[in-house]
């Protein structure tokens, strides 16, 4: 079932549930921290909260190719003229500022610098922990490996080879390399196969996609296929997020009972999510604004404020497509935006214009390379930027969307993938205001089609009048 179709309750279930998971997962975290659990307790935790990332990574190539090419597909600026040429001249533009913004406020804040140089090779608090190939061995005994195996295996299929994953020698403490999502519960393990060229599928896709957008009728029955693939994943994704609540739980669980320096970790996050809420700040106050004066000469904070109910509205659903409705509203009612305007602009730029995922995933992307002491360079931000801005033009106007496409962000320049289960914790509080940027960056665009295609419109309503008093 569509996000936007679903009942008020099932969407504010899937709310209710992950922040839920998120407290719950704390406080158990914090609960068995102090009991210095056994080692299946820690396997018993982590399986869970490890499914869920292999879920979400076995998404990201049917994701990439799917929503890409849905997504440029359907951006038909031929037939509507001059309102798609200016709807994504905006769109890119918008987008491109936001990403530029998030880079700069990452680099400039850099959130994810440890002040505590976590040092893996001599275990937590003076404990002797016994090295990861003892305690798999233990592990064998507790779990036949073919049923953890095959578990595995059922998730992840032909996207990912399954390769023998050469185990860190060293005296690593299991609970660190846990925390780390380093750790590897059995052989082999399975590992997204560098083999697969990500950032090649991505240019593939975009040239298909456009080639598909210019092609018209000719296409139709390709770009419906891609259209229904979309619709098919981002139901799967949904599925996958209704299990995220168990997942999130473990995950968070797993990650206080193996970090070894709690308010560092803690110290990191609060400034990521300052980060990116200073970046949204911007965006939302400084920069868009500035584009709708430049373009329209009016008061852009005037027109903001016939927005406030769609706004509320993205906070609440954190879904663009679910707001659409309230947006509509908002722009024909309050701001008297033409109709044949909203009616165009708002549906493509809830699918293709999210400029608060597109800054999100580019500050989350840097701030996991800070994490892992990763120094990109000047190539790979760009790789970033250039990712996060195409990751949020695929990116399903759903939940959580931003989350899920951001992997395929950190896959193009080879970031660790598993320390997503890090800004999950606070996935659910940043989806909602990052979603909320993303309306306003589509109604903005709506009023500045709006305003350059007044005359347009009225030509057309003027030649109608003139042949209807001609009958
Ligand atoms: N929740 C998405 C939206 O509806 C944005 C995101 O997940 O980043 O816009």
């Amino acid at each position: 079932m569509e996000f936007d179709k679903m009942s008020w309750i099932r969407k504010n279930l899937l709310l209710v549930l992950t922040i839920l998971s998120v407290v719950l997962g704390a406080i158990f975290g914090f609960a068995l921290r102090s009991t210095e659990p056994s080692p299946q307790t820690i396997m018993l935790i982590a399986f869970p909260g490890e499914l869920l990332m292999n879920m979400l990574k076995l998404m990201i190539l049917p994701l990439i190719v799917s929503s890409l090419i849905s997504g440029l597909a359907s951006l038909d600026a031929k037939s509507s003229g001059k309102m798609g040429f200016y709807a994504i001249v905006y769109y890119f533009s918008t987008t491109i500022m936001a990403v530029i913004t998030g880079i700069i406020l990452v680099l400039l804040i850099h959130p994810g610098d440890p002040t505590i140089k976590e040092d893996l090779g001599t275990g937590t608090e003076g404990k002797t922990v016994s090295t990861i190939d003892t305690f798999l061995d233990l592990l064998r005994n507790t779990f036949p490996e073919n049923i953890v195996q095959a578990t595995f295996q059922q998730v992840q299929t032909k996207y990912v080879k399954v390769r023998p994953k050469v185990l860190k020698k060293n005296n690593t403490d299991y609970l660190a390399a846990v925390a780390n999502g380093t750790f590897d519960y059995f052989k082999p393990s399975v590992e997204y196969t560098p083999g697969i060229n990500v950032l090649g599928v991505i240019v593939f896709c975009i040239a298909f996609g456009i080639v598909l957008s210019q092609m018209e009728d000719e296409a139709i029955v390709v770009v419906k296929f891609f259209s229904t693939l979309d619709k098919a994943i981002m139901k799967l994704v949904m599925l996958i997020m209704w299990y995220s609540p168990v997942g999130i739980m473990c995950l968070i669980m797993g990650k206080i009972l193996g970090i070894h320096d709690l308010g560092d970790t803690a110290r990191m996050l609060a400034m990521y999510m300052v980060t990116v809420l200073t970046g949204l700040a911007i965006h939302s106050l400084i920069t868009l604004p500035i584009v709708f004066f430049i373009a329209t000469k009016k008061n852009p904070y005037k027109y903001m404020r016939g927005l406030v109910q769609a706004w509320i509205t993205a906070l609440g659903t954190a879904s663009s497509s679910a707001t659409l409705p309230m947006t509509f509203r908002c722009l024909e009612e309050n701001l008297g935006v033409d109709r044949r305007v909203t009616r165009f602009v708002l549906p493509v730029g809830a699918t293709i214009n999210m400029d608060g995922t597109a800054l999100y995933e580019g500050v989350a992307a840097i701030f996991i390379a800070q994490m892992n002491g990763v120094n990109l360079s000047m190539s790979q931000v760009i790789t970033v930027s250039l990712t996060a801005t195409l990751a949020s033009i695929g990116a399903a106007s759903v939940p959580s969307a931003g989350l899920v496409t951001m992997l395929l962000v950190l896959t193009a320049v080879g970031l660790p993938v598993n320390d997503v289960s890090l800004i999950v914790a606070v996935d659910w509080l940043l989806d909602r205001i990052r979603t909320s940027i993303n309306v306003v960056g589509d109604a903005m665009g709506a009023g500045i089609v709006d305003h350059y295609c007044k005359d347009q419109l009225a030509a057309c309503d003027a030649e109608h009048k003139a042949h209807d008093e001609r009958r």
